[in-house]
């Protein structure tokens, strides 16, 4: 009988600022400090993660955007250079990451009959999303683990709000029951900030802290909003506030990635750990475990 379980959910944003701060081998461009508090509150994440004995991880991407349906990588290795569009003098990095396409079949599987439609992608010359490969190393630096990466479908835009939430609560489930049926143990990661409204302009030096902030309070009172709600376990709360939160805060959460973590962890209602808050060229950025197995590990 497979006993396969998601054991960790996480809000795992993925500023390329924080790649490039840590300045780790696979970066070109290197960087004296900056955006500690995220960077540090990553590291307690990881280590979370770590003591839970993962067999994959499964991320959800806003940078992986398609129209028609929703895709997921289907070729075993991908190895290549990602260069940020916005930000190519922070991100140029060299990944090497290695998939589980069986459990990328089934999560396709189960959501074909969850009534979406789904496809593999099956070019080996593919150029991973950036949103994807920042988002996990940032939870897993060693790559030691495969992952599964599912795209965005627009919805939002094609439809609207409601129709993007509805799909990505039913692609949750299908995840749900695939890993469910797999036998293995998955964290699964919704790659986003909260707020995401930018500076247009980046300080000569761009680690220099002094510069760095939320672009309006209004922004931050949202970014709080939702936080409590993580606090308090109102998770459900909080998908419904989403088509609020989206229009006001200009939230990335129009890709559904929050949508499908909190239907594939069936709305935790304990509280989720709040590891970091910070801002990134003044979007609103958390760290957030949810580990449906309990806080402490024996
Ligand atoms: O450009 C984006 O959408 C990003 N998420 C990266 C930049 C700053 C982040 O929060
Ligand atoms: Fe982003």
């Amino acid at each position: 009988m497979p006993n396969g379980r998601i054991v960790a959910g996480a809000l795992a944003p993925h500023p390329p600022h924080l790649i490039y701060a840590e300045n780790p081998p696979q970066n070109e461009p290197t960087a004296e400090c900056g955006w500690e508090t995220l960077r540090w509150g990553y590291e307690r994440l990881r280590a979370d993660i770590d003591k839970r004995d993962v067999d994959v991880l499964v991320v959800h991407s806003p940078h992986w955007q398609t129209y028609v349906g929703t895709h997921l990588l289907g070729v075993p290795k991908f190895d290549s250079l990602s260069v940020d569009p916005i930000f190519p003098n922070l991100f140029r990095y060299h990944y090497e990451m290695n998939v589980d396409v069986e459990l990328a079949e089934a999560i396709h599987d189960e959501a074909v009959s969850e009534g979406l439609e789904m496809k593999m992608m099956r070019n080996p010359d593919f150029r991973v999303d950036y949103g994807t490969i920042v988002c996990c190393h940032l939870t897993r630096p060693q790559w030691d683990l495969p992952i599964v990466s599912i795209s965005s479908n627009r919805s939002e835009s094609y439809y609207g709000v409601e129709v993007m939430q509805e799909m990505a609560t039913a692609l949750g489930k299908a995840t749900r029951r695939a890993v469910e049926q797999s036998g293995k143990k998955a964290a699964l990661l919704c790659s986003s900030s909260l707020s995401h409204r930018h500076f247009t302009t980046e300080a000569e030096i761009p680690e220099d802290m002094s510069r760095e902030h939320i672009t309006s309070h209004a922004l931050y009172l949202w970014d709080m909003q939702l936080l409590e709600m993580v606090r308090k376990g109102q998770t459900r709360q909080m998908v419904d506030v989403m088509p609020e939160f989206i229009t006001q805060a200009k939230s990335e959460m129009d890709a559904g990635s929050f949508a499908w973590l909190m239907s594939a962890l069936d709305y935790p209602t304990e509280p989720g750990e709040v590891y970091a808050y910070g801002t990134v060229i003044g979007t609103g950025n958390a760290v957030v475990g949810w580990f449906p197995e309990g806080v402490a590990v024996s």
